[in-house]
């Protein structure tokens, strides 16, 4: 039995992380999290309080995080301020918590010869083109748009410089965009869907041609989970399941799982700098770790995911009036 400290595990991709190391591991879960606007403690609910503990704080904060660094065995470090769109509003959260709160991590890992984990995006290779045959690689030169990505670039340069100035135990992972159950609903796909069961019409920034390769949470965790336990210290892995498709084409899938025409949706402002094309080559993480995805069928985790919005209206609910007052001031 490890001891696993998950950083930002009350939010998206940690807490359903968290959920799948305490249901089909032995390992013990410490989260630490600040409980920022996207933070959730509705999303740990219900777990094996023998193998999980919740710590609310800041991974800026040195002291706490050198104290829980040394009382566990790895950190999986999810937490991170992960909204474009709020990074061009406001990018100082973004600042502190990417790049400051990684910088203590680091150094709190370094002192006690932890084993790290970094989670990434695909955001930091920056965008390809529609017609572009390539697909993003361990070996694509870093190019970030936003000051979101620039940040996230930044803190796996920092793991990289660690692990090569000071020999820190790392590994990282870059992702691409995330589907399913305790997602924000200021990110995409919950945001249209909850949209819909209020009556609001999805809004799709520009013309909508924008592609993002989509894939589900699970899918995102198990890779994860591989990396920590046969990944290559030092090595950046890239986790993907082939799963381009185009923001419009999203849309109509909703409307269309939801019972509603398809062209029952309205074009807002688009975003700046909007990236056009994500695509990722995972094949280092198949062949050298032998990972696949579960999720193959877009349109029945789409459904599921659907159903588990209109099922947990109490999950999202004291989010959603805010979040679309927001967009509003935007024209979005
Ligand atoms: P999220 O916004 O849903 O969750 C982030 C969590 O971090 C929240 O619970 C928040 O309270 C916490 N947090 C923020 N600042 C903190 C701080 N200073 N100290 C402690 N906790 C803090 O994000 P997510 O979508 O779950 O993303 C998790 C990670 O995965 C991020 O590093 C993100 O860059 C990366 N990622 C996300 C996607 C995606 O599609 N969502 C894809 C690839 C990579
Ligand atoms: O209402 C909307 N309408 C719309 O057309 C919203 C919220 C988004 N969009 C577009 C913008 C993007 O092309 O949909 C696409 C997806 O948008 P987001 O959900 O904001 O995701 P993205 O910007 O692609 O970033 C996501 O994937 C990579 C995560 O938020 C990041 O944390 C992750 O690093």
């Amino acid at each position: 039995m490890l001891t696993l400290l998950v950083t930002g595990g009350a939010g998206f991709i940690g807490s359903n992380f968290a959920r799948t190391v305490v249901a089909e591991t032995s390992h013990a879960v410490t989260v630490l999290d600040s409980l920022s606007y996207a933070g959730n403690t509705g999303s740990l609910d219900g777990l094996d309080p023998t193998r999980f503990r919740f710590v609310r704080g800041s991974i800026t904060d040195a002291r706490l995080v050198d104290e829980l660094v040394a009382a566990h065995d790895i950190v999986v470090h999810f937490a991170a301020e992960s909204h474009n769109d709020n990074s061009l509003n406001d990018p100082s959260p973004f600042i502190q918590t990417n790049l400051v709160g990684t910088y203590e991590l680091l150094q709190a890992v370094r002192r006690h010869d932890k084993r790290y984990h970094h989670i990434s995006t695909d955001e930091v290779y920056g965008d390809l083109e529609l017609d572009d045959p390539a697909r993003f690689t361990e070996t694509t030169p870093y190019n970030p748009s936003s000051p979101y990505s620039a940040t996230k670039a930044g803190s796996d340069l920092l793991v990289r410089a660690w692990v090569r100035s000071f020999g820190v135990q790392a590994t990282i992972s870059n992702c691409s965009n995330n589907y399913g159950p305790r997602q924000h609903v200021e990110k995409f796909i919950p945001r249209q869907i909850t949209n819909v069961i209020d009556g609001i019409r999805p809004k799709l920034y520009g013309a909508g041609a924008n592609v993002r390769d989509w894939i589900h949470v699970d899918d995102h965790n198990s890779a994860v989970l591989r990396i920590i336990e046969a990944g290559q210290i030092g090595e950046t892995y890239l986790i993907g399941a082939d799963g381009e498709k185009d923001n419009k084409s999203v849309i109509e899938l909703i409307l269309t799982l939801m019972g509603q025409p398809t062209d029952a949706y309205d074009h807002v402002n688009d975003r700046a700098g909007h990236d056009l094309r994500y695509a990722i080559d995972s094949s280092k993480l198949r062949t050298e770790l032998g990972w696949t995805p579960r999720y193959r069928d877009f349109e029945a985790g789409l459904a599921a995911t659907i159903e588990w919005y209109r099922s947990n209206e109490a999950w999202w609910r004291p989010m959603k009036a805010a979040t679309e007052a927001n967009y509003a001031k935007a024209g979005q």
